[in-house]
């Protein structure tokens, strides 16, 4: 590693701070340059993809509230009585809310990285709730963790909606779903929400909007790596593009360079040719039987699963 980067790094006290140089650095060093899609959600990022999931081009967000009004009975009939309820990235806790409004769970343990917005929603949300247990952990979700002890003893049901898992690579989506039966422990249930794979012109308008949310989404990555690694990247030299991967069955956003360029970060040069692109994102689509097929090797039994009546989307419910 270059001095410069080096000294930078060991005068921040933030571990979030270290890993986000660390992954941007690397990701621009790679041929083809990438960066992750994690690093979407600083406070702006967050925002831009509350109004994503109102666009109307955006469906998977719409589809699934749909699915989990329209089935709140049914979901709840499958939740064990007095569960634990863990949400995996649970945001604003709107989509908990239908299942927390229709099931009998004793406790709520939503995982966000976001502490001060987690906080704030488990405050609001023990008001709604008096007799849930509310107990907000504050950690990337995609790392391990520890239930805390007094909630052990409870039948465990993770929550993971929203197609986040379209976000890993096919291997690192079987290796979480297997991490967390792991944290949830025997007998666990798991209530997942799977985007489904679709016509092209459906899908390619969910991630490349007329009003250009999505675009001011993506290139808000380079706003905060200016912002935060005093990065000098020119937004206007860089375009918004989403398309489909059918073969892969994902949908990849890119940034694309206008022009030979090079931008400096972190005492760092990263040469860009004209129509050259920055990968920042992947959003795989599954069929119902092949996301079921890859539930089943990571460990889990398919117990049903819903969609709306478009067939856009899909809520999984499985059994360890
Ligand atoms: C939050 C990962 C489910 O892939 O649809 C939306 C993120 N990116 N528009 C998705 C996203 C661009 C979203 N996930």
């Amino acid at each position: 590693m270059d001095l410069q980067i080096a000294d930078r790094l060991s005068t921040q006290h933030d571990h979030h701070d270290q890993d986000f140089a660390r992954d941007v650095v690397q990701g621009l060093a790679r041929q083809p340059k990438r960066l992750p899609p994690k690093y979407f959600y600083d406070a702006r990022g967050s925002d831009l993809f509350e109004q994503i999931t109102k666009l109307p081009e955006y469906y998977p967000t719409r589809s699934e509230l749909a699915i989990l009004r329209d089935r709140a009975c049914e979901i709840a009939a499958l939740i064990p009585h007095g569960a634990a309820l863990v949400e995996f990235g649970a945001g604003a806790f709107t989509k908990a809310r239908i299942v927390l409004g229709a099931a009998n769970v004793a406790a709520y343990v939503p995982v966000d990285i976001s502490a001060e917005f987690l906080n704030a929603q488990a405050r609001t949300l023990r008001c709604d709730f008096p007799r849930l247990e509310v107990h907000p952990i504050a950690a990337d979700f995609t790392a391990p963790f520890a239930l805390p002890p007094p909630l052990r003893t409870l039948p465990k049901v993770g929550f993971f909606p929203g197609s986040t898992l379209g976000n890993f690579e096919p291997d690192d989506a079987v290796r979480f779903l297997r991490q967390i039966r792991g944290i949830l422990g025997e007998d666990a249930r798991l209530l997942i929400g799977i985007d489904l794979e679709k016509d092209e012109q459906l899908l390619v308008p969910a991630y490349d909007d007329a009003a250009g949310v999505t675009a001011r989404f993506n290139l808000n990555l380079l706003a905060r790596i200016n912002r935060e690694l005093g990065g000098d990247f020119d937004l206007s030299a860089f375009t918004h593009r989403a398309l489909y991967n059918e073969a892969r069955h994902r949908i990849e956003m890119h940034l694309v360079s206008r022009k030979p360029q090079t931008v400096r970060l972190l005492g760092q040069r990263f040469a860009f040719r004209t129509g050259e692109s920055i990968h920042t994102e992947n959003s795989y689509k599954f069929g119902l039987e092949r996301f079921q097929e890859m539930a089943r090797s990571a460990g889990w039994r398919s117990q049903t699963c819903w969609t709306d009546a478009a067939r856009l989307f899909s809520v999984h419910a499985l059994a360890a």
